[in-house]
């Protein structure tokens, strides 16, 4: 499914969990080499694209049965239920069977489909009504994409298990969400949608009306923003921690502290350790491994038996990659991540994808891609490059290139050219110093 946030988009997710489908949503951002990869990989035997783009879809997956459904909900898939009953028999699914496949990097190679189940789905959504007291009477904001977990699984499911409203923004611009608070009680977002609130002049107590709860997750919050939001609002944005492999697994409390710089306590029903290298666990407030276990945990990830079977422990937890600490009342702290992996606006980029892309352009000996601190993004990609010696590559034409190859927010927001990239005894490239070095770029 690749179209624009429609709540025909919606209607079709439920579908294909009724029918017993396995739904694979796409970003509309990506191009046509992105696409061609995962419709490769993900191998549908149905593709529903908005109509400007059955002639891509065509030439990516030929042979593919395709429906389209437009922006404003038009499409042959709307027009074929014309004459179709809507009476219809619920294929019955059990917990461990197939419900979506979602894409991820990971710090090396290909992205790696993610095999979420329709146990992975339901529980998690018990735990977050449960944890962040959904009723019928909520109403959620809701201005994410719809092909995330955050803006599909997290917002959708605690909305429809609980019975409650939403408000459906196709996106998020500040001043139209903050206007429309008043008349919600639950807004969940990435730090970057709480930063261009704080934003607005007018943004205040007043604003939020009868709001009762302000989520953030997907990224870090950093503990100023938290701070401000509480000064001018009185509200303590509830963040919590998870990644598509997991859906959720820790939350601050609903009830009790919510503290800065934590993801809270894990969730009803996630077992979570940190471990050191050897998997052995370790002590409280010591930084190592976080590793997670549970029915929000995936099923592998799609005709990868091998990276599925290194992603877990011999007891079955799953490696999140992420390093972390656990505070001494439970409230768990991440540190960072194992890997390079930036985080832009909520969205995560993989260095590797951008340095393969821009090492193979004329004129490039090699590059490094960091993440720098960016005031709005959280970070924002930079593309450091270090030219052949008998050529100097043109920055113009390595960003025109990555144009036509990557999603918008993938590209480096700055491209450098450098003598060369510090490197350790082992020959590893230092992102640490070159962080460090870039740092105040956009600040
Ligand atoms: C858009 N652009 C970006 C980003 N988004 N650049 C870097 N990082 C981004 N996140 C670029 C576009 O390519 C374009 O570039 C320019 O910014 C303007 O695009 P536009 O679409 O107008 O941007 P925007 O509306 O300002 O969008 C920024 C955003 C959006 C509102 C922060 O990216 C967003 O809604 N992010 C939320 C993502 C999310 O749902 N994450 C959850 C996944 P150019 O001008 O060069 O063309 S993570 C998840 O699900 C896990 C499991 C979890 O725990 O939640």
């Amino acid at each position: 499914m690749r179209a624009e946030k429609s709540p025909q988009v919606l209607f079709l997710y439920l579908a294909c969990l009724r029918a017993g489908l396995v739904y694979h949503p796409l970003n509309t951002a990506y191009t046509a080499r992105e696409l061609a990869f995962f419709l490769g990989d993900a191998t549908p035997s149905l593709v529903v694209c908005d109509e400007t783009e059955v002639d891509l879809m065509q030439g990516l997956a030929p042979g593919v049965r395709l429906l389209t459904l437009n922006a404003g909900g038009s499409g042959t898939l709307v027009q074929d239920l014309d004459g179709c009953s809507d009476k219809f028999a619920v294929c019955q699914r059990a917990a461990g069977d197939l419900a979506a496949l979602l894409y991820s990097s990971g710090t090396t190679g290909l992205p790696k489909g993610i095999m979420l189940t329709h146990g992975n789905l339901l529980s998690n959504a018990r735990a977050l009504v449960e944890a962040w007291g959904f009723t019928a009477g909520d109403c959620l904001l809701h201005a994410l994409p719809i092909y995330h977990v955050h803006g599909l699984f997290v917002a959708t499911g605690c909305v429809m298990l609980s019975g409650a409203r939403m408000r459906w923004h196709k996106r998020f611009n500040a001043r139209p969400v903050a206007d429309q608070l008043a008349q919600c009680s639950v807004f969940m977002g990435v730090p970057t949608y709480y930063t261009r609130l704080l934003g607005l002049a007018d943004f205040d107590r007043q604003t939020c009306g009868d709001m009762r709860l302000f989520i953030s997750g997907s990224a870090p919050l950093l503990a100023e923003t938290f701070d401000e939001f509480e000064a001018r609002t009185g509200h303590c944005i509830l963040e919590r921690y998870g990644m598509t492999e997991t859906n959720m697994n820790t939350s601050n409390p609903l009830l009790g502290q919510r503290k800065p710089g934590t993801v809270g306590p894990p969730l009803p029903g996630v077992d979570l350790r940190v471990v050191d290298d050897a998997g052995e666990q370790l002590a409280r407030g010591v930084t190592g491994f976080l590793q997670v276990r549970g029915a929000n945990v995936f099923a592998g990830y799609w005709n990868l038996p091998d990276k599925t079977f290194e992603a877990f422990s011999d007891d079955g937890y799953f490696n999140t990659g992420d390093l972390a600490s656990i505070d001494a009342d439970g409230y768990v702290i991440i540190a960072g991540r194992a890997g390079d992996m930036i985080i832009s606006g909520g969205l995560n980029i993989y260095p590797r994808e951008l340095e393969t892309l821009i090492d193979n352009m004329p004129g490039v000996l090699e590059s490094a891609v960091i993440g720098v601190p960016h005031p709005d993004l959280g970070e924002a990609v930079v593309a450091v490059v270090v030219a052949t010696q008998d050529q100097q590559p043109m920055l113009e034409s390595i960003r025109a290139a990555l144009v036509e190859q990557l999603a918008g927010f993938k590209r480096p927001k700055h491209t450098i050219l450098t003598e060369s990239l510090p490197r350790n005894f082992m020959g590893k490239v230092i992102t640490k110093q070159l962080r460090a070095k870039y740092s105040g770029l956009f600040t």
